[in-house]
């Protein structure tokens, strides 16, 4: 066994642990160790890592269990620590004493710096990447296929950290004709969106009113952005009331559903609470650890977004910080926490929250306006082109509010658009037309 930290910054470290199969060959395998004062483990990746007290046991996934004599396999982890190297010990491979080394100093401290925690050279898996054909086609998804969370960042079936960039749809229950083959053909090959989300509102005349014509139409949509090489985000587009735990048995039901229906398809990102308000961390990690073990039984690798406290501002909006987060974390593989920004409304104290956050939980900005939070008012392109640039900066995905004709000036095309078959840039207003030209630049989406 090896276990090393390989990158550390103030309060957290990213850890990097080679387990190898010293007796016959087996079919499983769990690691279990005692973690040091300080020592909470948050995210991992290629293993279950749970952890109760100091106690940490972290189990293979389905693909690297299986171990021949001297096989090995590689997982990583994000964990918090209270002191400079901590070292665990008392590692046991089922249940037998390991040989092996702990390296708890990498080179010297290193500042949070989104940049460089990601450390690309430790996120694919070694067993898997080598093994991965070059992609065959051009689209998003042809390219970066099974998407999983390495560390802090989104990443490629070749475990490379990447970017999507996209757009939502509006509430499906009000703008039913803006969803066709014309439009996402527009939105694939003219805008070259890598990722459409699928809003589908709870309440608000939205899923209550026809659970089984709204998990039909989400899951038309999922297949519509298939076929032309996008992510699909499927949204449980929660707003009112702010507890999702209101509707979980709702969302069960629902991603029961979708999840299996899906469950083979490698496009299909899920976002379990659009955005939670009036309610505490806590209580959103409640909803959470019901709503996710349910989608990851019916399809185990999929990323899973979790909205964040005070309408997914990470909590700024009600007083508090992502601190709350990295403190008490969700211990599921594959989570991003989301952030929602209104660019005319959130300006430089929120930019800075981002900053600090990013280097410690993965983020994804899954809804984004270039207005006020109303959805309309000013476009505020000077606060949007900070925004952005920031996002990119720090390889963090976003998704602008919204693909649609509404009648408010977040919307990306003019009012009436929908009723034709003209999706084309003449139709769009003065977001639409920023949001695009941040979308059509050539992505970067590393095969090797
Ligand atoms: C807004 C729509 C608006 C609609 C309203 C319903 O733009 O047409 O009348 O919802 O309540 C969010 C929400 C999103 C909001 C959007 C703009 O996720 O549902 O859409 N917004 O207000 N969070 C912050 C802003």
């Amino acid at each position: 066994m090896s276990y090393r930290v390989i990158n550390q910054w103030s309060g957290g470290y990213q850890g990097d642990v080679t387990v190898t199969n010293l007796g016959s060959s087996i079919s499983s395998w769990r690691l279990q160790w005692t973690a040091a004062s300080g020592q909470t483990i948050s995210q991992a990746w290629n293993a279950t890592v749970t952890q109760s007290g100091a106690a940490v046991s972290a189990t293979n996934v389905s693909w690297n269990g299986s171990l021949g004599t001297n096989g090995t396999a590689t997982f990583g982890f994000i964990s918090s620590w209270s002191g400079s190297n901590p070292v665990p010990g008392s590692f046991t491979l089922n249940g037998v004493a390991c040989t092996g080394g702990v390296t708890t100093s990498p080179s010297p401290s290193v500042s949070p710096s989104p940049s460089v925690s990601p450390s690309p050279s430790v996120s694919p898996s070694p067993s898997v990447s080598p093994t991965l054909p070059p992609p065959t086609g051009s689209t998003p998804t042809a390219i970066n296929g099974q998407l999983k969370v390495c560390g802090v960042n989104l990443c490629n079936q070749f475990g490379k950290p990447i970017q999507l960039r996209g757009i939502s749809s509006h509430g499906l229950q009000w703008f039913p004709s803006c969803y066709n083959s014309s439009s996402l053909d527009t939105l694939a090959n003219d805008w070259k969106a890598d990722v459409f989300r699928i809003a589908m509102y709870v309440n608000e005349g939205g899923y209550v009113t026809d659970p089984a014509g709204y998990t039909s139409r989400v899951n038309s949509l999922v297949d519509q952005a298939e076929q032309r090489g996008m992510y699909a985000i499927i949204d449980f587009h929660t707003l009112t009331p702010g507890d999702p735990n209101a509707n979980v048995e709702n969302a069960k039901t629902f991603f029961q559903n979708v999840a299996t229906r899906n469950a083979n398809k490698k496009n299909v990102i899920y976002e379990i609470a659009n955005e939670p308000n009036g309610v505490t961390w806590e209580q959103i990690r409640t909803y959470a650890n019901q709503v996710i073990p349910v989608i990851k039984a019916a399809d185990p690798d999929a990323v899973i977004l979790v909205g964040t406290r005070g309408w997914s501002s990470l909590g700024v909006s009600n007083g508090s910080t992502h601190a709350e987060i990295v403190a008490n974390p969700l211990t599921h593989s594959n989570i991003m926490y989301t952030f929602h920004f209104y660019a005319a409304s959130h300006l430089d104290n929120y930019r800075t929250e981002v900053r600090n956050a990013a280097g410690r939980i993965p983020l994804f900005v899954s809804e984004w306006g270039t207005t006020s939070a109303t959805g309309g008012g000013t476009v505020d392109l000077a606060s949007s082109a900070a925004w952005l640039d920031l996002l990119d900066q720090l390889k963090i995905s976003h998704v602008n509010w919204t693909y649609s004709d509404a009648n408010e000036s977040s919307a990306a095309f003019r009012p009436g658009t929908c009723s034709g078959s003209n999706y084309g840039t003449s139709q769009l207003t003065q977001s639409g037309q920023f949001v695009r030209s941040r979308i059509v630049t050539a992505d970067s989406f590393p095969t090797s």
